[in-house]
This record gives C-alpha cells, sequence and structure tokens, in this order.
C-alpha cells in the first residue's frame, strides 16, 4: 500500500479548522486533525511545504516509523507547530489502517474497556446567579460533570466567561484582542462561587474549573486549598507549567485533584509531573500531543502512577480528534473524563459525525476507521478568516499569561 496524495483543507463553519487528508492506491482516505487555534496557517504550510512532499510513496500501515521519521527524523524537535503536524499525519494514518481493516479504531487500540465516555460541559456567567442558571442548564440537558466559570467583581476579563450570551468560544476575529485581569481579586471570589453552586446542587455533580495559567506557584497552592472543601473534580492548569517543579507547592497544602497539559505536545513536558504524581489528569489532546501514537505511550506511561486521562476537548479542536479521542478514551483503561464543548451546528455542515451524547456521556458508533467524514465542497463555502485568542494584562499594564 502506498499514499498516493494528501492536502490540507482549511475552512471556517463558524470557527477554522485545518484537515489534513491522506490518500492512498487502495481508494482509502485517511483524515487528521490540524488545526492550532490562532496559528492555522502555520500547520498548513508546514504540512504543505514540508510534510506532504515526503509523506508520497510511503506505506501509510507503518505509523510507528512515519511517527518517528516526522519526529525524530527532523532535527528541530517538537513545538506546538510541529507536533500538530505530526498528530495529524498520524490520525490519518490510524483512520486509514482501520478502514482497510473495516474495524473501529478502537478496535486497533486494545478493544472496548467501556461502553461509553463521561464527559463535562461548559457553564459560565458574568455573575454568580448567571453562572448558576448556566450550571442548571447543563444538569437539564443531563450532563454529570460541569466546569464552572465566572465573572469576578472588578475584573474586566475572568476566563472563559462571555457577555454577549453567546456560547463561549476562545477565539475573536482579527488581531489578539487585549483583556485585563486581577489574580488578587480572583482568589478573594472563587471559593464563594463553588460554595454556591455546591450549596444549589448537592455533591453528586462533578465540578471542575480551569484557572488558564494564572497564579503563581504559591497562589495555585491557597486557591487548591481554599476550594478543597467544595471537593472538585478538578483544578485545571493552576500555574502555567514550564516549570513541571512548581507544581510540588500546590500537592504540598491540598487533596484537590489537578489537571494539566492542554498547551503541551510530548511527554517529555509530563516526565516530573507524572513521576512525582504531582498531577492527576493530562490533558495534552491527540491533536497536540503527537496523535494516537504519542498519546498512547503517555497514557500507558501516566496509567502506571495512577494518572488518567482528561482530554482537552474545547471548539478549536476539529470533530476528528473529538472522534479520535471517543475511540481512545473507549480502550484505554486509565480513561478519567473527556472536555465536550459541542461545535456550533453549522460545523455539521463540513464535518458528518458518528457520536452522540446521551445523558453525560459520548458514544461512537461501529463505522469503520475513526468514522468522520469532510464534505469538501460545503467547506470551500467556508473559507478562513483570521481570528485570534487574546492577549492579557494585570490591570496595571504588565503583560500576563492568558
Ligand atoms: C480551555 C480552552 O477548554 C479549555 O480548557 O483552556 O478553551 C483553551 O483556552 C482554548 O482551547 C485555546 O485555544
Ligand atoms: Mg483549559
Amino acid at each position: 500500500m502506498k499514499i498516493t496524495d494528501a492536502r490540507v483543507i482549511v475552512c471556517s463553519p463558524g470557527r477554522n479548522f485545518v484537515t489534513l487528508k491522506i490518500f492512498t492506491d487502495q481508494g482509502i482516505y485517511g483524515l487528521g486533525d490540524a488545526t492550532l487555534n490562532g496559528m492555522e496557517k502555520s500547520v498548513a504550510t508546514y504540512l504543505t511545504e514540508y510534510c506532504i512532499p515526503a509523506l508520497i510513496g510511503k506505506d501509510p500501515g507503518n505509523i510507528e516509523d512515519i511517527w518517528q521519521y516526522f519526529y525524530r527524523g527532523v532535527y528541530w524537535r517538537r513545538g506546538a507547530v510541529s507536533m500538530t503536524a505530526v498528530s495529524a499525519i498520524d490520525m490519518a494514518l490510524w483512520d486509514i489502517k482501520a478502514k482497510l481493516l473495516d474495524t473501529p479504531l478502537y478496535n486497533l487500540l486494545g478493544g472496548r474497556s467501556r461502553d461509553r465516555i463521561l464527559v463535562y460541559a461548559h457553564a459560565n456567567g458574568a455573575n454568580l446567579g448567571e453562572a448558576v442558571e448556566n450550571t442548571a442548564r447543563e444538569v437539564e440537558k443531563g450532563f454529570k460533570a460541569v466546569r464552572v466559570q465566572c465573572g469576578i467583581p472588578g475584573v474586566g476579563n475572568a476566563y472563559g466567561v462571555v457577555t454577549d450570551k453567546k456560547p463561549y468560544e476562545p477565539a475573536k476575529r482579527g488581531l489578539p484582542p487585549e483583556e485585563i485581569w486581577d489574580t488578587s481579586l480572583y482568589l478573594n471570589y472563587i471559593p464563594k462561587v463553588f460554595g454556591k453552586i455546591r450549596e444549589v446542587f448537592g455533591n453528586d455533580l462533578h465540578l471542575l474549573h480551569d484557572v488558564h495559567h494564572r497564579c503563581t506557584p504559591i497562589e495555585a497552592a491557597r486557591l487548591a486549598k481554599e476550594l478543597e472543601p467544595f471537593h472538585l473534580f478538578w483544578l485545571e492548569d493552576p500555574v502555567a507549567c514550564e516549570l513541571q517543579e512548581s507544581l510540588r507547592l500546590i500537592r504540598q497544602h491540598s487533596t484537590t485533584p489537578v489537571a494539566v497539559g492542554e498547551v503541551f505536545n510530548s511527554v517529555f513536558d509530563y516526565t516530573t509531573l507524572i513521576t512525582e504524581q504531582l498531577i492527576d489528569y493530562i490533558r495534552m489532546p491527540l491533536s497536540h500531543g503527537g496523535g494516537i501514537t504519542h498519546l498512547q505511550k503517555v497514557a500507558a506511561f501516566a496509567s502506571f502512577y495512577h494518572i488518567a486521562t482528561g482530554f482537552h476537548g474545547a471548539t478549536d479542536l476539529s470533530p476528528v480528534t473529538l472522534a479520535a479521542a471517543i475511540h481512545f478514551n473507549t480502550a484505554i483503561n486509565n480513561f478519567g473524563i473527556q472536555e465536550y464543548m459541542p461545535h456550533s451546528e453549522v460545523v455539521g455542515d463540513v464535518f458528518k459525525t458518528n457520536y452522540k451524547f446521551e445523558n453525560g456521556f459520548l458514544t461512537i458508533d461501529d463505522s469503520p476507521g475513526i468514522g468522520v467524514d469532510i464534505d469538501e465542497k460545503a467547506a470551500a463555502r467556508y473559507p478562513y478568516i483570521t481570528a485570534r485568542l487574546p492577549v492579557n494584562r494585570k490591570s496595571d499594564g504588565t503583560l500576563f499569561n492568558w
């Protein structure tokens, strides 16, 4: 079997997506998600100019070798752009192999370990009243786990909160908008938010919260400790953790579970975090973390340290990544939870999907491969639109983590 051609499809049904389509001499093609929010064209160019010419003629069945070719074989290893490209290639190759064998992807990853995938929804509110209302809305839809983000009095832009009542979408048209942030006001207010949410919804609803890298280690330790009585399912990205050792401080002070890594792209971002058991969930998604081939290794490594998966699943990851994640989560033993931020309806014009949400869980059908298809004619009706993630500043103007 040989790869005969490949192309990159960039489209914007409501938001930008980059999709890699790899063709073979057996008439089978595979799809991979190459979307990197706000940096879409960098990945598209890397794939088109550098990777695709080297893929043509290779046997798509040699997934491990091709993975190594684009990781080890490229002198400039790692980094978000190149690892997103490697991930897309890898996903498309697994899709081809499973289609060739006429079996759903999860069968190649070990078969079923479970029937359904626990997911968490997003609820946010400009104020506490709205956060309660919107949490209730997600509970009514059947979600058993909800991530709650709330506006903070006196803070211009709390992460994950919308003011226009539209669903939260992490990218805005044009150049990066600037947001204003104040950690001390946030730290004083957020325990009140979770106190109220617990009081209203009781103890059984799983609650999650994303700090989005905005605390220092000691601030994060205080936050994790003060949120402890509300038994969070997890506290996400409490610090920007290029410095993995900084997570030690949080562990010394609190039993609040920690999830980290949506911006990571390699096992080497995780080694201290995993071997010292400084976290509880790995967030690195299939589309940025080296695809199925690399995540299989990371998840297996994490499993020996009682750490589970909790993959990133915001709307900037395409339906191809979500479907691939459901297969992956179906197969592995140390699955924890999957983020599920449903795509807007217009995404369905372009991507034909094979998963279903029911009563708090996602399931996937048994169509061969990953099971998602792209309608290229429809994709052409939604051309790329420049959109970027915000830049964040403290209230005195200092540039800060977004
Ligand atoms: C977030 C994302 O889903 C999450 O946990 O952190 O919304 C993130 O900000 C975006 O995916 C960035 O593109
Ligand atoms: Mg996050």
